[in-house]
């Protein structure tokens, strides 16, 4: 048994809704962790809406191949539900560490390669590992980020 940590995130439609069904078709059966919802600062110089953020964990004996398939079914599942057609993601489903295995897959970069540069997956992984994110990786981090409250209750 892994535990494996998933960023996923939203900034079209209902982000509520849209983050629940991703926590479904992502776990699956396995025993998983939810850190709280954030609202997010969008980061990468696109102009568009705040994401709605949070992290999973799951603790699974799912292989990367198939933790690949749910997260991209994840993802195409949510893009049938969306509401516009063009624009920013509905959902974003990455793989953004793997306890006790790292991928130098240049395809599936894990760690993931830039997570420690962004407060919007450090802040809400802190809830779940604090052992991996320090005060100083917090302050480092880029994005400003809110507590909006646990997945069940936003709305
Ligand atoms: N995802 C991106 C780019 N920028 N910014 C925030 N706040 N949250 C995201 O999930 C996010 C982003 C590309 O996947
Ligand atoms: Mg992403
Ligand atoms: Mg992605």
């Amino acid at each position: 048994m892994r535990r494996v940590y998933f960023s996923l995130g939203s900034n079209v439609g209902d982000r509520a809704i849209l983050l629940r069904h991703g926590v479904v078709d992502v776990a699956r059966g396995d025993a998983h962790r939810l850190s709280r919802v954030y609202e997010t600062e969008p980061l990468g110089g696109v102009i568009q809406d705040d994401f709605w953020n949070l992290i999973l964990e799951i603790t699974t004996e799912a292989s990367t191949t198939e933790l690949l398939e749910r997260l991209r079914g994840a993802e195409a599942n949510a893009a049938r539900r969306r509401e516009i057609r063009w624009g920013p993601r509905t959902l974003d489903v990455d793989l953004v560490v793997w306890e006790g295995a790292d991928s130098l897959d240049p395809d599936l970069l894990v760690p993931h390669p830039r997570y420690r540069e962004r407060r919007f997956v450090l802040e809400p992984l802190r809830e779940l590992r604090p052992d991996w994110v320090s005060e100083a990786d917090l302050a480092r981090a880029a994005g400003h980020v809110r507590v909006l409250g646990t997945l069940d209750a936003v709305t």
